[in-house]
């Protein structure tokens, strides 16, 4: 996969509900890539990459950090905790991370979030009354410091590293602001400001005018990859909202989270797993609330990487993945956790939605229209052997073959060339 030509960016997001792999085919990518880029979200992210024997696990880091060649761009779309950010690098730094100060670039235009801010998402997930409208978010503060740049009372990283007193000004004015809406809210804004003051001088090495720092490294044919979070199915606009994340984390995000224009997006590479997961409230219309999904729960070790949570799981679901790449225009799926269904006497595919007598023709766009809908499903054998030494495509046994070529002819977008090694 080359990366160079065209000044066009590599693109690398989640086809489902995240955890597909991304921080893998990131990592995989990122040795022949000079930039890679985060677009969107923030440390509610969680990507594996196995590096040297070594697991990392990276929040708001750019995965492709691990390559001493990288340099790791968190974009002006990006909502950056900074306390958290630091203490993920250490994390990081103490399994053998280094160098990252040369490479590490934070750009100006990133909105800030606060301790406050996820104070307020765990007390807003507390007065979301049922089991039901909970979102299951991740509460790092994400939604609240979304809402926070969209009501224009936000702070930025160029705030942070700029006039300090102007900062502290807004700050108290954003916090007192937070505090007269949540009654049980307390907020030591002194202290805060004192903490700030010295991240402030260890963040401003880093800060840079990303968008001038992005084409200019497209100018002089660097090569770049876009590293987008979460997935499209929890995309605030075209996800199961509102079991969804605060950010557009669908294509479109590359355009807004990093400034680049439409025909700078070269591949679209949308990482899909073997089968779905979630993690999280809201619909999930293949889901297995039986020993199949535990299976692929305990099998999978499907954990959340930021929360430990274990992820909800069910069959692969095609009119899903119909939908986010009619979204995304994915160019190649890069298929993850084959070798999850190696054990399965059968495995089903979800192909179709039926509501009413009638098959579906979109995805839904609303709760009510998920009530009533059911799935149609196709049975594939399972192949009952171990794929973990194959590498490619034409190494996978028959059985395994089918089931991947089923797909392929179901999205119309190619998978074959994709299937990447196992990481565990
Ligand atoms: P938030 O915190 O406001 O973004 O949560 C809103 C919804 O978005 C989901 N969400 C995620 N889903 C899958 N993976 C994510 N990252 C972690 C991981 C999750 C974890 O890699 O495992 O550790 O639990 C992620 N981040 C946000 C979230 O579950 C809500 O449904
Ligand atoms: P991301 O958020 O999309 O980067 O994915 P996560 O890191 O949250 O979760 C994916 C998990 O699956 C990680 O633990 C990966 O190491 C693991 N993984 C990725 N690809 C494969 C694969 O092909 N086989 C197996 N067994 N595990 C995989
Ligand atoms: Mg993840």
């Amino acid at each position: 996969m080359d990366l160079k030509g065209n000044q066009k960016v590599t693109v690398v997001l989640g086809a489902q509900w995240g955890d597909e792999g991304k921080g893998k085919l990131v990592d995989l990518l990122a040795g022949k890539a000079d930039v890679v880029a985060r677009c969107q979200g923030g440390n509610n992210a969680g990507h594996t990459v196995v590096a040297e024997g070594k697991f990392y696990d990276f929040h708001l880091l750019p995965s492709g950090i691990v390559w001493p060649n990288c340099i790791a761009l968190i974009g002006n779309g990006v909502v950056v905790h900074v306390p958290g950010l630091f203490e993920e690098i250490q994390k990081n730094e103490a399994k053998g991370l280094s160098g990252w100060k040369d490479r590490l670039k934070i750009s100006g235009r990133a909105h800030l979030v606060f301790d406050f801010h996820q104070e307020v998402d765990c007390l807003q997930e507390t007065q979301r009354q049922d089991q039901t409208s909970k979102l299951g978010t991740t509460k790092k503060g994400i939604g609240p410091a979304y809402a926070s740049k969209a009501t224009r009372n936000g702070l930025r990283v160029s705030d942070l590293v700029g006039d300090f007193e102007a900062f502290a000004q807004r700050f108290r004015n954003l916090a007192n602001n937070h505090i007269a809406h949540f009654n049980s809210l307390t907020v030591n804004i002194d202290e805060e400001l004192e903490r700030y003051k010295k991240y402030a001088d260890e963040i401003r090495p880093m800060v840079l005018e990303s968008i001038a720092f992005l084409h200019q490294s497209l100018k002089e044919e660097k090569s770049v990859l876009v590293e987008v979070a979460n997935a499209a199915m929890l995309d605030i606009d075209f996800g199961t909202y509102p079991y969804v994340t605060s950010s557009n984390c669908s294509i479109g995000s590359v355009c807004t989270g990093l400034g680049l224009p439409p025909k700078n997006v070269g591949n679209v590479y949308g990482v899909v797993k073997a089968y779905t997961t979630r993690v999280g409230g809201g619909p999930f219309l293949t889901e297995q609330c039986n020993e199949i999904g535990e299976f692929l729960q305990r099998h999978g070790h499907e954990v959340g990487v930021t929360t430990g949570r274990n992820r909800r799981c069910g069959w692969l679901d095609i009119p899903l993945l119909r939908f986010t790449s009619m979204v995304n225009g994915y160019t190649a799926i890069a298929l993850t956790k084959l070798d999850i269904l190696d054990l399965m006497d059968e495995i089903k595919m979800g192909v179709g939605y039926v509501k009413d007598g009638q098959k579906l023709d979109y995805f839904p766009g609303s709760n009510q229209d998920f009530e009533g809908v059911s799935v149609e499903y196709e049975t594939f054998p399972g192949w009952k052997s171990s794929i973990a030494s194959c590498k490619d495509f034409a190494e996978l046994p028959e059985k395994a073959k089918t089931y991947v070529l089923r797909i392929e002819e179901l999205l119309g977008v190619p998978a074959r060339d994709a299937v990447i090694e196992r990481v565990l």
